[in-house]
C-alpha cells in the first residue's frame, strides 16, 4: 500500500507552515491523521505538533556559528539541506513503515533550492522509493499576485519549480481573507485559465508595458498547456480547505478505493465561491 506526501513549497512568508497547520486541525475535524515533518533547519516555532523535525539533525545556527565554516543565513540553509540529504536514512527512520500515512513536508522557502541545487529532487526521488505518492503544493500570497506583472512572475517561479521536480503541482494562492473586495475581482480576471483575461490586460507599469507582446507570450505557452491552475485558499473558510484537500488528494490518489468528489464537481464549487464572494 501506498503512503502519500505534500511537499509545501514557497516563497518565505506565503503561509507554508500556517497551512500545515491549517491541515492538521482540519484532519482532525474529520478524523483523519496528517502528520507534519518540518524540514526548515532555519525554523523557530510552529503551531502544529512536529512529527519529525529536520533541527534534530542540524540547526541553521551549527552551520552560521561555526568559525570554520562562516556562512551566512543563504549558505548556511543550503550547507544544512546539503547535510540532510546525505543523511536521508535519518528521514527514513523518522517516518517509520506504515501503510497508509499522509505527510506534509513544511519546507524552507529559498527559491534556489528548486531551481539551483538538486536536493529537493533527491528528496522526492528518495520518498517516491521509499513508497510514497509525492505531490507539491506551491503557495503564493495572494497579496503579491493582484497585478498583472507580479501574477505572471509567481506563476512563472511556481512553473520553475515544477519542472525541476517532475511531480504533481497544486498551485495556491493563499490568504485570500486579507484580500479586499476590489483586489479579488482582479485576481479572479488572472486565475480564470482564459488566455485573453491575462494577456490582453494592460500592464500598468510602463517599462514592462514595452513587453507586453513577451507577456501574451508567456501568457498563452502556460494556458494553452494548461501548467498551471491556481486555486484560493482562505483558511478561515472550512470549505475552501476540504476543496482544495480534495484537488491535492486527486493528484496523488489519496483513498482512492474511498468515495471521492469528481474533479469538475469540485472545481465548480470553488470557483463559484469565489466568485460569489465577489460579486456579493
Ligand atoms: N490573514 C492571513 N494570514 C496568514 C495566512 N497564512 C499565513 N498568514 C500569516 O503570514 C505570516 C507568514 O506565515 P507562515 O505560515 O509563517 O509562512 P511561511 O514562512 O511560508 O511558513 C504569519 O504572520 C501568518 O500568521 C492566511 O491564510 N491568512
Ligand atoms: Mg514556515
Amino acid at each position: 500500500m501506498p503512503r502519500y506526501a505534500q511537499l509545501v513549497l514557497g516563497p518565505a512568508g506565503s503561509g507554508k507552515s500556517t497551512y500545515c497547520s491549517s491541515m492538521v486541525k482540519h484532519g482532525e475535524v474529520v478524523r483523519r491523521t496528517i502528520n507534519v515533518v518540518n524540514l526548515d533547519p532555519a525554523a523557530e516555532h510552529f503551531d502544529y505538533p512536529v512529527f519529525a523535525d529536520i533541527r534534530e539533525l542540524i540547526e541553521i545556527d551549527d552551520a552560521m556559528d561555526d568559525q570554520a565554516l562562516r556562512f551566512g543565513p543563504n549558505g548556511g540553509l543550503i550547507f544544512c539541506m546539503e547535510y540532510f540529504e546525505r543523511n536521508l536514512d535519518w528521514l527514513q527512520e523518522q517516518l517509520g513503515e506504515d501503510e497508509d500515512d499522509y505527510f506534509l513536508f513544511d519546507c524552507p522557502g529559498q527559491i534556489e533550492l528548486y531551481t539551483h541545487v538538486p536536493i529537493m529532487r533527491r528528496l522526492v526521488n528518495q520518498l517516491q522509493n521509499w513508497n510514497f505518492r509525492v505531490c507539491g503544493v506551491f503557495l503564493i500570497d495572494a497579496q503579491f499576485c493582484v497585478e498583472q506583472s507580479k501574477f505572471l512572475s509567481g506563476m512563472l517561479t511556481a512553473l520553475s519549480s515544477m519542472i525541476q521536480l517532475e511531480i504533481p503541482f497544486i498551485h495556491v494562492l493563499s490568504k485570500v481573507d486579507v484580500l479586499s473586495k476590489r483586489d479579488k475581482k482582479r485576481l479572479k480576471k488572472f486565475i480564470d485559465p482564459d488566455v485573453y483575461q491575462l494577456a490582453n490586460c494592460e500592464l500598468s507599469n510602463k517599462f514592462l508595458g514595452r513587453y507586453s507582446q513577451l507577456n501574451k507570450a508567456i501568457a498563452s505557452v502556460i494556458y494553452d498547456y494548461s501548467l498551471v491552475k491556481f486555486y484560493t485558499l482562505d483558511m478561515s473558510k472550512e470549505d475552501s480547505i476540504t476543496n482544495l484537500l480534495t484537488e491535492i488528494d486527486l493528484s496523488i490518489q489519496y483513498g482512492e478505493d474511498f468515495d471521492v468528489k469528481e474533479p469538475k464537481e469540485v472545481e465548480a464549487n470553488e470557483q463559484d465561491e469565489f466568485h460569489d464572494e465577489d460579486d456579493s
